[in-house]
């Protein structure tokens, strides 16, 4: 009788712990996702308006996992001065917008990063006739960065540590960030690596005029946030994430997904893809949360070569994003 209490009482207590943003997102029937205003390979609108990009499979991931239906997204573009403002008013559920995990960022904003879903660094492009092969030679210029990033900071670290002076020209809008860059405004661009390789292909009208220089100054760790002090939440969009990541490792991909899901006899496969139960209940959702996150957006190979990878414009190696027995930091905390 003792042990049935104690075991009820679990129960309940778990039960207490979904309410929040969970029931919010249920209620309303899509997940509010925070993005940039359109940083091509991460979070941009297509030719039909469709927002498309790493950051936005996340999005859909956790629609998928919680809604069953992975367009249930509505997509919030954000500079990057108003993402953390909206998470914290509530106005989103979810950040997905190439954000910088940071102690302070974790800390001291009421926010938490729920994983890791590109390992980026910070980097410098600039036009090739500057003629400047190296970070080094940068001394006196004048750099272009976008306002309540972490790349202001990184970059006056990086520049106090090297002894480079430069003079910073700081601008709110990503657009208008970009126009002061094309127009010679600066000399240079520094942002995270990725985000160069996008500006260069998706923004610059002759991107072969424009070179990324070789040196990598940072570690810039991207990766959703979510408020504090709903764990639940918290859970299910990091084992999203983990799910995606894991079903890459296990071969499961958008496209044979529903074949293992009924031949497969690896116990982890099953356990992904909900055919032995647990893993959803203990969130508070379906058992097919992962599966419908690959069905419907694939794992996280496959939204890697579609947004950024082999399949895009930007064309980006897997480099560290890969798997973790492939030479890589991607290492999904295990489902089961
Ligand atoms: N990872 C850095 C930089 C993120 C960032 O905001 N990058 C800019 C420049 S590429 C961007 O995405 N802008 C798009 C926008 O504001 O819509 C951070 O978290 O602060």
């Amino acid at each position: 009788m003792k042990a049935f209490l104690g075991t009820a009482l679990v129960a309940a207590a778990a039960h207490t712990a979904h309410a929040g943003t969970l029931d919010i997102v249920r209620q309303r029937g899509s997940v509010m996702c925070g993005t940039t205003t359109g940083f091509a390979g991460f979070s941009a609108p297509d030719n039909k308006g469709e927002w498309r990009g790493l950051d936005v499979d996340l999005c859909r991931a956790v629609a998928a996992a919680v809604l069953g239906d992975a367009r249930k997204v509505k997509i919030v573009p954000l500079d990057a001065q108003q993402r953390f403002t909206a998470l914290q008013s509530g106005e989103i559920d979810l950040l997905a917008r190439n954000t910088t995990v940071t102690q302070q960022r974790d800390t001291a904003l009421g926010i938490i990063h729920a994983g890791i879903n590109f390992y980026d660094g910070q980097g410098f492009m600039v036009p090739k006739s500057l003629n400047v092969k190296s970070a080094k030679e940068l001394d006196g210029a004048s750099v272009c960065l976008q306002a309540g990033t972490s790349n202001e900071n990184t970059l006056a670290d990086w520049a106090r540590a090297n002894n480079v002076k430069y003079k910073p020209v700081v601008i709110e809008q990503f657009n208008e960030v970009v126009n002061a860059f094309a127009a010679g405004r600066c000399d240079v661009f520094s942002t995270d690596a990725s985000g160069l390789a996008s500006i260069r292909i998706s923004k610059l009208h002759n991107p072969d005029d424009y070179m990324v220089l070789p040196e990598i100054i940072s570690k810039e760790p991207l990766g959703p946030f979510v408020r504090k002090g709903d764990d639940n939440w918290l859970n299910i969009v990091s084992w999203s994430l983990s799910a995606m990541v894991e079903a890459e490792e296990y071969g499961i991909t958008s496209a044979n997904v529903d074949e293992l899901k009924a031949n497969s006899q690896n116990p982890g496969i099953k356990r992904i893809l909900g055919v032995t139960a647990g893993a959803g209940q203990n969130m508070g959702l379906q058992e097919d949360w992962a599966y419908n996150i690959v069905k419907q957006v694939g794992n996280y190979g496959e939204s890697f070569e579609r947004n950024v990878g082999q399949g895009s414009p930007l064309k980006l190696q897997r480099g560290l994003n890969a798997q973790w027995n492939k030479g890589g930091l991607m290492y999904a905390l295990p489902i089961r």
